[in-house]
C-alpha cells in the first residue's frame, strides 16, 4: 500500500533504511504489538538513549494503530520529537505546547477533505508539553470534545532540556535542574481528563506491552466515533533519574494500570472487539 512514498528523484539517494520503511511499513496488514519485528516501523539507529522507555512505547503505539495508512501523528518538542522523523507514519511537528490546538484543526480539516474516510489524528507528546506548557490547549480540546487521541509519554520531567521538574514529577523528587525538590504532588491528569470530557482514559506502561497496545487502539477507535480520549504512558527516564538503562522496564512496572470509559465507549468497544477480525483484545 502506497501510504508513504519517497519523493520522485530521491529513490537513488535515500538510505536503504528509509527505503525499507516504505517497502516494509505497517500499512494494511492488521498488525498488533505481537507482530513487532515482522515489519519496519522505525529506523533502528534512532537517537534516544539506550533503554529509553519512550522509544519502546512509541513502537508499541505504532504497532497498535487501527489504520496506520490513514493516521497522522501530531508531535511536539521533547525527547520523543527526535524520534518522529524516523517513523513510518505521517507526522507533523507542532510548536511546543500547541499540539492539541494543531491536532484540533488538522482533524477538522481532514474530515472536510476526506468526508468518506476515517482519518485518525493522534497526539504523542511529553508530560511537560501536555500538563504544563500545553495544558490550556489540551484541556480546551477536551472541553470542545475534539475527536482525537492524546497520548502523554510521562517520564516525570523535562528530559530533552536536561532535567527540570514538570507537573508530573513526584513530590519531593530532586532532578538535575530542580535541586530543592518538587514541592507539590504529581498532577492527576488522568482524573482531570475524565471530568474534562474524555470518553476513554487509560494509564499504561510499556512493561505491559499488549495491554498498552490494546489501550492505544481502544482510545483511537473511541476518538473516531465518540469524542476525545487520553492515554498516559509511564516511561521512566534513566538519563535524568540516573538509574541503569536495564532497569527501565522494572521501574515502568511501578505504576497503576487504569482504564475508564463512558458507557457509550464501552458499548462501542464491545461491539468492535466481538466482531470478526478484531485486533482489540489483549490476546
Ligand atoms: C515554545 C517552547 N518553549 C520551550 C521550549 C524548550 N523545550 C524544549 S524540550 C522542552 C521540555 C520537554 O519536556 P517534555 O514535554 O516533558 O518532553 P521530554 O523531553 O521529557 O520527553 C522544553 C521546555 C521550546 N522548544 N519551545
Ligand atoms: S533523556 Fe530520558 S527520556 Fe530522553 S531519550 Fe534519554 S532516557 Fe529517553
Amino acid at each position: 500500500m502506497e501510504a508513504l512514498k519517497i519523493s520522485p528523484g530521491f529513490e537513488k539517494i535515500m538510505p536503504q533504511e528509509y527505503l525499507d520503511l516504505v517497502e516494509d511499513g505497517p500499512y494494511g496488514r492488521g498488525l498488533t504489538v505481537k507482530d513487532l519485528g515482522t515489519f519496519k516501523e522505525l529506523i533502528e539507529e534512532h537517537p534516544l538513549c539506550a533503554g529509553c522507555g519512550l522509544g519502546l512505547s512509541i513502537r508499541l503505539i505504532l504497532a497498535s494503530l487501527p489504520n496506520p495508512e490513514n493516521t497522522v501523528i501530531v508531535g511536539t518538542t521533547g525527547c520523543n520529537s527526535i524520534l518522529m522523523p524516523q517513523v513510518a507514519i505521517h507526522n507533523v511537528h507542532a510548536l511546543f505546547g500547541n499540539q492539541n490546538a494543531v491536532a484540533s484543526g488538522l482533524k477538522r480539516a481532514l474530515r472536510i477533505r476526506y468526508p468518506n474516510t476515517h482519518k485518525d489524528v493522534v497526539v504523542i507528546a511529553g508530560d511537560g508539553a501536555v500538563v504544563d506548557i500545553g495544558l490550556a490547549p489540551t484541556m480546551h480540546s477536551w472541553f470542545r470534545r475534539e475527536q482525537f487521541t492524546t497520548i502523554m509519554l510521562d517520564n516525570e520531567g523535562y528530559s530533552n532540556t536536561g532535567g527540570q521538574e514538570s507537573g508530573m514529577t513526584r513530590q519531593g523528587v530532586v532532578v538535575n535542574m530542580a535541586p530543592v525538590g518538587k514541592k507539590f504532588p504529581k498532577i492527576p491528569l488522568h482524573e482531570v481528563a475524565k471530568v474534562a470530557g474524555c470518553a476513554y482514559v487509560a494509564t499504561a506502561t510499556p512493561a505491559r506491552a499488549r495491554r498498552l497496545g490494546q489501550m492505544a487502539r481502544r482510545a483511537i477507535l473511541v476518538a473516531r466515533e465518540i469524542g476525545p480520549t487520553y492515554v498516559q504512558i509511564f516511561c521512566p527516564c534513566s538519563t535524568n533519574y540516573k538509574f541503569p538503562p536495564a532497569e527501565t522496564l522494572t521501574r515502568a512496572k511501578e505504576t497503576e494500570i487504569t482504564e475508564y470509559m463512558i458507557p457509550e465507549a464501552k458499548e462501542l468497544i464491545e461491539r468492535i472487539e466481538k466482531g470478526p477480525k478484531s485486533r482489540g483484545g489483549e490476546e
